[in-house]
């Protein structure tokens, strides 16, 4: 018996995405160096035609030729590993997919490593967790597109599928696989932190229970918010801790940890020159949650206002939040859609952003029904350098950009700090502005350093004596 495909890394990730393949009738073969896991695979995939081992060579050997093999290991250093233990037992004209989290650096090196060894070789970004790896991920693959069309038919059906579109498409050439997968964790990142945001306004202010807020957030998952963030946010606030009775969400610790891929987004959006103020500050808001003994300690020291308790109408504050958060969420995939147009720029992807908008509806963690608009947008025009520029989606932010202005308001005098929320708006303010203060900045930099400046009513560049006479 000979095997479609080879999956390398039976992990929560690998042995759920095999699984999904076996499911579609493709004959599955697994390896990993825990047979334990190896194991379960094979158990979990009785009935279908699969094959696990926890040797190498034998894997390899009942791989059809020219054989592909998906790896779904740790990023980093185990990708390296594992691919040199394939290379002496695979041939020119095999392929590796690197279905992992991988930096897009990395995956633009093993490129170059693998094509001079006629391997070919392509990054694809995975999203959907555990679950969307077993029923319907969102697949995000890149690079070498002659090598993509090969798989096409295994990966088109087992990825999501939204309005029976598969959510799997090309990407670009290169890294732009796991480029446009870093962006979306970016957005992630982004979304999750106001959510946060909006939760302690829910309860600091507007004093909600944890029933109102599965309420609200119930109710949001059927309107305009509907996205599988909003969704499991509902669903997080009815658990019930089996040790003390509390609900759950009360007795988790603050400090919320992180893989990376924000931080990455971060900074290739600095290297590019690309503001990305909602994602930076999801990213430092994890950094500053876990900095929790010195909180502590400031607690006791530092003072601010203390939230009053809530005399208006909580529907109407609920409403506003909405709106606030519907802002917020559109500024977060502006700003990450906008260092992903930037990005193709500089790198050459030809990324196709119909593409990235479409495939991210369905499958993936930032699945949204927001994403239909900008889809659309996109389609309109490809190179379109920022989604606020839409006139349907900066008409809807324009109109609901109040309700952000008095949510903020209310955190401001709460004493709430509400940092993504806050630099959204601060990034809207200042994209519609054609008048900035940073004539002020180049001002003190010519004063200071000689650096010149351009003026706004002739061409040329200047340098005066700032200093008073
Ligand atoms: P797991 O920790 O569940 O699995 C990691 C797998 O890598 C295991 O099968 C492990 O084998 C294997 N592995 C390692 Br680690 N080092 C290896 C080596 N040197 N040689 C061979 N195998 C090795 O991780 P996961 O959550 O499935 O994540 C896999 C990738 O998918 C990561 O890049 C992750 O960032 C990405 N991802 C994860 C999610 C998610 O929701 N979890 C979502 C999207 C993407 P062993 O059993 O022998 O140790």
């Amino acid at each position: 018996q000979q095997y479609d495909i080879g999956l390398i890394g039976l992990g929560v990730m690998g042995r759920n995405l095999l699984l999904n393949i076996a499911d579609h009738g493709f004959a599955s073969a697994g390896f990993n160096r825990d047979p334990s896991k190896v194991a379960a695979f094979l158990e979990e995939g009785k009935g279908r035609t699969v094959f696990g081992t926890s040797d190498m060579k034998a894997f390899v050997e009942v791989i059809k030729k020219p054989r592909a093999m998906i790896l779904l290991v740790q990023a980093g250093a185990a990708v390296d590993a594992v691919i040199q233990q394939l290379l002496p037992l695979i041939e020119p004209g095999d392929l590796i997919i690197d279905g992992g989290n991988s930096h897009f650096n990395d995956t633009n090196r093993r490129f170059e490593e693998l094509k001079a060894k006629g391997i070919h070789f392509f990054g694809m970004g995975v999203s959907g967790g555990e679950s969307g790896a077993r029923y319907g991920p969102s697949i995000m693959p890149g690079g070498d597109r002659q090598a993509y069309e090969r798989v096409k038919p295994i990966l088109e059906a087992i990825s999501a599928k939204v309005n029976g579109e598969p959510c799997v498409d090309y990407m670009g050439t290169g890294a732009a696989g796991h480029y446009v997968k870093m962006v979306h964790n970016g957005i992630e990142y982004a979304i999750m932190q106001m959510i946060a945001e909006t939760y302690d306004v829910m309860r600091q202010v507007i004093g909600l229970t944890n029933d109102e807020m599965h309420a609200a957030f119930k109710a949001w998952n059927q309107g305009e918010l509907a996205s599988f963030l909003v969704e499991i946010t509902a669903d997080v606030f009815l658990k019930v801790d089996d040790k003390t009775g509390n609900r759950l969400l009360d007795m988790v610790r603050d400090v919320a940890r992180q893989k990376g891929t924000g931080k990455w987004t971060s900074q290739a959006a600095l290297d590019l020159g690309v503001p990305l103020s909602t994602i930076d500050s999801a990213v430092a808001s994890r950094y500053l949650s876990s900095y929790d003994a010195e909180r502590s300690e400031a607690s006791k020291i530092l003072t601010g206002p203390s939230p009053m308790p809530f005399t208006g109408d909580k529907q109407a504050a609920v409403q506003l939040l909405h709106d606030a958060f519907h802002v917020g969420m559109i500024v977060a995939y502006a700003q990450g859609m906008a260092m992903l147009h930037q990005a193709d720029k500089a790198a050459g992807f030809g990324l196709n952003m119909e593409a990235v908008a479409r495939i991210w509806r369905g499958g993936c963690i930032i699945r949204s029904k927001l994403l239909e608009d900008m889809r659309k947008a996109y389609s309109a025009n490809n190179g379109l350098p920022n989604l606020l520029l839409d006139p349907t989606i900066g008409g809807l932010v324009s109109r609901k950009v109040p309700a952000l202005r008095t949510i903020l308001k209310h955190a401001i005098d709460a004493g709430i700090g509400a940092p993504a929320l806050g630099t959204a708006l601060a990034y809207f303010d200042n994209y519609r502005s054609n008048r900035l203060p940073l004539n002020i900045i180049q001002a003190q930099r010519d004063y200071f350093g000689a650096h010149t400046y351009e003026r706004i009513d002739m061409p040329g560049t200047f340098h005066s004596s700032w200093t008073p006479e």
